[in-house]
């Protein structure tokens, strides 16, 4: 906002961005700069000798630029712009244009007069085409220019292999996509202009359609079965009138206790070293500085992590990545402790490092003891006697992704009583893992530590174990100066150091019959972890287990490894692995079709799961809503016509493409570390009726407070606005596990109706003897009679459990199951795509609360389609070359893309499965967080589907890989065409960091 308030056309004239938008214009459109210097003698400098060199500008220091002129166009002089970024709105360009020709007849031919062709994103500063504007002049406006044009043209703009920004393939297409488009552009502006003889067919106006965004329209169905006073209501969340007005409080919100101090982190800037010297002389002299603290300091353990402790708090003598934690400064301010950080020099002694999954399995670097293996059937006899087919191989690459919660990670933390006990306030999704986080690095009992959370702006699972270290860091300050510590991380600082969803990589190998039936896979998956082994062992498990996706495939053999690599610890994100198997499986499946010429949806419905189906980790499918889901979703989304009406428009449109796919998904419900599915609660009830309910659960905008209080609403027969939720509190509720798994509304949901049941069993005597107005009457005749109205509950998951020596059991409690329609249009020349619709149905039994559900939904699918098409984390490794070794480059909102408003589906419905309860949770309900995250992968498989039609123009009919995300970039060089093949050849993969 303050960037858009202050910024002007002539500051971004002079500023002279690289990728600058209006530059190229300017010098396209013979734009004159009128410059001015401090006595008020001006000149006038042509826009296209204005940029010099990068950020350099022809202005002295004495001089500024006072006016722009703008010359009007003649007659058949035509000026136009291009662009193409990562994402539609609010992106800065990959590659930008402007171009402008006058054309003038000559002897009955319409021939270039001038001409002017600029781009922007492809060197330094804006620049000019010169060579092909000297190939332009005077030739003859037709087909023939424009071979001869590109030619000139591809040779004219010169990028290096390891250019800054990469993609260079990408911007090579882009050039040459740009100035064809402005081709057939200026052509069909002179159709119909007598003796203009270069018609532009109908099938090739594609190029230039402009783009329009219609008005975003939805509709949201589902039945509402309520039980009690309100659970199944839509009820509003009960924050949200003051999240919306701003009045929410949040970790950073709440106010700074006297004498508090503020922290920074002292990060690692190699991948991996030895330290040899730490000097912070400087830091310890620089303004407001109040103290700084190392390994050496720790009067705990300087050892930490959620399942093996292989962590350091502080490094103390090896890094082993960039962003890694080496030490804390406090300090007055942010500002102050800030400075005080990049004031600390250190001096390292460099060692090998491990920057991708590949390297990885190259070096043999794995976490210790990670090795897992799920088998069922024999792959290997499958293979060799002759069942199948045919067998296919491939690799499936993919990308991870920024949690991009819009709270980054804070933690206020101080001690009372003598600096005996600790206190903290932390945004977390777990608030006892900061509880034992810090009792364990401060050597205190958990007893004496109290970490609560009111509520977080987002997690994702980005705080499920990666906020902790930041809590049990700003400890040490705050306990050894006795003073309270606020840490609250910058948003690029959140991204390099605290982890995302793990990149993968599967390799498969698939057997099938020539029907499509599949009889065999064998699948290596590898997760990237990062430097520390985190959950990532679990996000393996949980990806293994969804490797199946909905499918049955009587031989699996599925192997599992967890990368060791010099990158900041991966962590959970929403899904958990199951998104990353779930889309592996889908491309396999995808390419059965192919390879069979079948519809992929063909494939998926002869090999669904069935009721009664033994799962290749030996549960069993029980009260299965796949098909019902299936058939509804494929009739109301009207899918044989959709597809039939974008095979039309492929066939009439050249360079723009329709896609559409339709992918099923079932999510495990459980944590799949048995312990873990356990939760407590505490309800009070007061004296006028009201209710104060605690749980282990954490608030992150999920509404699950609202879920939980509608529970103990419905359970006391009392209306919503009766029970309130405050806060989660370690010392009200112990040995939480954290928010997380979906399983949250299940868990506290049953343990606080388990509370509230005990309350109930003790009134009842005094309610059955007499009669009471209200409930308020009825709990102050109770606590009259000395009736305890303070209960404790607690629920544990019944009837789970797996055990890895045999690889079988019953992990989940059940499946949330869900399916979605995507329909999708790109543009081949440029790789920018948009949905056109998105149609997702749930079963989500009897909806505890279905407004929040179809948020959760919508939220999830979103999320999910910026995981599919839009987000890209680069880091430097050997696809990147530009970028130092082991950073992050895209490390806030300007580099990395998060879906914006404009890339919601244009049409998007949502519905829940009707008459469907769920026997397995409570009251009926079914899990809603992570299982729709994956359903935008029909987002991926639309794209897919219309990358396909493209290349079928080109005569490429054969499977070709597409990696994820399928951004622009990918699109665009998967759309193989004349512009490509000058410089890629079919086989082409553009980079991606895993
Ligand atoms: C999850 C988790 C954990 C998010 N275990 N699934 O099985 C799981 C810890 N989703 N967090």
């Amino acid at each position: 906002m303050q960037i858009r308030n202050v910024a002007s056309v002539g500051g971004n004239i002079c500023t002279a961005s690289p990728i600058s938008d209006l530059n190229p214009l300017w010098m396209a459109a013979g734009a004159r700069f009128k410059i001015s210097d401090c006595r008020g003698i001006t000149r006038v400098c042509p826009a296209e000798n204005f940029f010099l060199g990068y950020r350099k500008v022809d202005l002295a220091s004495n001089e500024i630029l006072l006016s722009i002129f703008l010359p009007w166009n003649s007659p058949y002089e035509f000026v136009k712009e291009f662009k193409q970024a990562h994402r539609r709105d609010d992106d800065i360009a990959v590659v930008n244009a402007g171009m402008r020709v006058y054309l003038e007849e000559k002897d009955q031919k319409w021939v270039v007069s001038d001409a002017s062709i600029v781009y922007g994103g492809v060197a330094p500063y804006s620049v000019s085409a010169n060579e092909t504007r000297k190939f332009l002049m005077g030739k003859h406006w037709n087909k023939e220019m424009l071979q001869g044009a590109l030619k000139v043209l591809e040779k004219d703009i010169v990028l290096k292999e390891d250019a800054p920004g990469g993609m260079v393939e990408f911007r090579k297409s882009l050039i040459l996509s740009f100035f064809f488009k402005f081709f057939l552009w200026v052509c069909h502006q002179m159709d119909g202009v007598a003796s203009f003889d270069e018609t532009v067919p109908e099938s090739h106006l594609s190029a230039i359609k402009s783009f329009e965004h219609p008005s975003i329209i939805g509709s949201q169905h589902y039945e509402i079965v309520k039980h009690g006073t309100t659970v199944g209501a839509p009820e509003v969340h009960l924050s949200s009138k003051l999240q919306v007005t701003g009045e929410a409080e949040y970790t950073d919100d709440v106010p700074m206790p006297p004498n508090s101090l503020h922290a920074a982190l002292v990060l690692s800037r190699k991948p991996h070293a030895r330290i040899l010297e730490i000097d912070d002389v400087a830091a310890k002299s620089s303004p407001g500085f109040a103290g700084i603290f190392f390994a050496k300091d720790v009067p705990g353990t300087n050892k930490i992590g959620p399942i093996v402790a292989d962590e350091e708090l502080f490094a103390s003598g090896i890094v082993t990545c960039v962003g890694q934690v080496i030490g804390v400064v406090v300090a007055d301010t942010h500002e102050n402790a800030k400075h005080a950080a990049r004031m600390v020099h250190i001096q390292y002694e460099e060692l090998p490092a491990v920057l991708s999954i590949e390297d990885a399995i190259q070096s043999n670097s794995f976490h210790p003891n990670t090795e897992k293996c799920l088998r069922q059937g024999d792959v290997e006899h499958c293979f060799f006697s002759g069942q199948c087919d045919k067998i296919i191989e491939g690799e499936v690459l993919v990308g991870g992704q920024e949690h991009f919660y819009l709270e980054p990670n804070s933690t206020l933390i101080w001690t009372t009583d003598g600096g005996n006990e600790v206190h903290m306030i932390s945004s977390t999704q777990a608030p006892q893992k900061h509880q034992k986080y810090v009792a364990n690095v401060l050597g205190l009992p958990m007893s004496k530590v109290v970490c609560k959370t009111k509520r977080i702006g987002g997690g994702f699972g980005g705080k499920e174990t990666r906020s902790a270290f930041l809590a049990a860091v700003a400890a040490i300050p705050s306990y050894l100066l006795n003073r309270p510590v606020k840490l609250t991380l910058d948003r690029d600082i959140d991204m390099m150091v605290t982890g995302q969803r793990h990149s993968f990589i599967g390799k498969y190998k698939v057997g099938f019959r020539n029907d499509g039936k599949i009889l065999a896979l064998d699948l290596e998956i590898f997760n990237n972890a990062g430097n520390s082994l985190d959950l990532s062992l679990a996000v393996l498990e949980r990806a293994m287990f969804h490797s199946d996706n909905v499918y049955e495939i009587p031989n699996v053999r599925i192997k599992g490894k967890v990368c060791f690599t010099n990158f900041p610890s991966n962590t959970a994100f929403r899904g958990f692995g199951g998104p990353q198997g779930m889309l592996i499986a889908e491309n396999w499946i995808q390419r059965i079709s192919m390879e069979v010429q079948k519809s992929p949806e063909e494939i998926r419905e002869i090999n669904f799961q069935r009721e009664g189906s033994v799962l290749h980790y030996g549960q069993q499918i029980e009260h299965s809503t796949l098909e019902r889901l299936w058939n509804e979703l494929k009739a109301s989304c009207n899918f044989l016509s959709a597809r039939k009406e974008v095979e039309q428009f492929n066939l009439q449109n050249i360079w723009k493409k329709r896609g559409v796919a339709i992918v099923p998904t079932k999510f495990g419900i459980s944590f799949t570390a048995k312990f873990m599915n356990q939760a407590g609660a505490l309800v009070q009830v007061y004296t006028d009726g009201t209710v104060l309910v605690t749980h282990g659960g954490v608030e992150m905008g999920q509404g699950l407070h609202t879920k939980v209080a509608q529970v103990a609403a419905s359970s006391f027969g009392i209306p919503l606005s009766s029970v309130f939720i405050s806060e989660t509190s370690t010392d009200k509720v112990p040995n939480a596990s954290p928010t997380a798994a979906s399983a949250s509304s299940d868990l506290y949901g049953a343990a606080v109706l388990d509370a509230c049941e005990q309350i109930k069993a003790r009134m009842e005597p005094m309610a059955s003897k007499h009669y009471f107005g209200s409930f308020a009457e009825l709990a102050y005749a109770c606590y009259m009679e000395r009736i305890d109205l303070s209960a404790h509950g607690f629920y544990k998951t019944p009837d789970i459990g797996f055990d890895w020596a045999t690889g079988k059991g019953v992990p989940f409690r059940y499946f949330t199951y869900g399916a979605a329609f995507a329909e999708v249009e790109i543009d081949t020349l440029t790789g920018d795509f948009h949905t056109r619709r998105a149609d997702v149905i749930l079963d989500l039994g009897f909806s505890l609360n279905p407004a929040i559900d179809v948020g959760q939904i919508e939220g999830a699918f979103v999320q999910g389609l910026g995981w599919v098409a839009l987000e890209e984390l680069k880091w430097g490794d050997a696809a990147h070359k530009w970028v130092p070794p082991g950073c992050l480059y895209t490390s806030g909102p300007g580099t990395y893309k998060i879906p914006s408003i404009n890339d919601v589906p244009f049409k998007f419905n949502v519905s829940l499965l009707k008459d469907a309860p769920n026997d397995k949770a409570i009251h009926s309900s079914k899990a809603v967080g992570e299982p729709p995250f994956f359903l935008a992968s029909a987002v991926f498989f639309a794209i897919k589907d219309a990358i396909i039609a493209a290349r079928a123009e080109e005569g490429l009919t054969g499977w070709f890989p597409l990696d994820n995300p399928a951004t622009p970039e990918r699109i665009r060089m998967a759309c193989i065409d004349e512009f490509t093949k000058l410089f890629i050849d079919s086989h082409f993969r553009p980079k991606l960091s895993v």
